[in-house]
């Protein structure tokens, strides 16, 4: 299985879930700045416009960061990072895994763009109503389906911490303990090393 990343972008979300499935996998680094490295043969089977993440695993190729989360938590059941088919929680589960590039990523062009915001238009409704939906699925917690992480978080707590990293969000206590609980997770540590160089491996 490759995955095609490159550090300081939306490929963390991949890399922490192949993290937290434990599989093997080879990191295979593109420069996004890079023409050249775009027109890697390999990531444009996989990625269309040259993006990252991607996905290559036998036969299939995922360019979705959400898309990639959702299924290598269902390719690695024994994980158990993501309700099955039949559990309550899938509905759920299915909500907040795509929540993020849905619903957090069009928030975030609202407010750094400064548009109006026109909840009741736009699907994403607005930045507040999106903060007021984090706030609520993260308390209790510990994770967004309560007592059980799952590949959601990976999505969701990427999402809460580049908010925090960018101070696109005032004091949010529920959040923010909620981004702690995520950086604490050892595959998340391990993901953090990768992208800073230290941990790096391929293969
Ligand atoms: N919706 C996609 C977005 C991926 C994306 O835009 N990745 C950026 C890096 S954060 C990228 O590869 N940009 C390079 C380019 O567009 O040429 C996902 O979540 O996987």
């Amino acid at each position: 299985m490759k995955l095609f990343w490159s550090p300081n972008t939306r490929a963390v979300r991949g890399l922490w879930m192949l993290e937290e499935t434990g599989a093997p996998y080879e990191l295979v680094e593109i420069d996004i700045q890079s023409p050249e490295s775009k027109a890697n043969p390999a990531l444009r089977a996989a990625s269309p416009l040259g993006k990252v993440p991607a996905l290559e695993d036998g036969p299939v190729r995922i360019w979705d960061s959400g898309a990639i989360c959702g299924y290598l938590a269902d390719q690695y059941p024994v994980h158990r990072l993501a309700p099955p088919i039949g559990d309550p929680q899938r509905g759920a589960y299915l909500m907040w895994l795509m929540f993020t590039n849905s619903v957090i990523e069009p928030a975030i062009v609202e407010k750094t763009a400064a548009s109006a915001p026109a909840p009741t238009r736009n699907g994403w409704g607005s930045w507040e109503s999106m903060l007021g939906l984090l706030r609520n699925a993260v308390t209790p917690g510990p994770w967004v389906l309560g007592e059980r992480f799952s590949a959601a978080d990976v999505l969701i707590g990427t999402s809460v911490i580049f908010m925090r990293h960018f101070s696109l969000m005032d004091e949010e206590p529920a959040l923010d303990a909620y981004a702690l609980r995520c950086a604490a997770r050892p595959a998340y540590q391990r993901t953090m090393a990768i992208e800073s160089g230290e941990g790096r491996r391929a293969g």
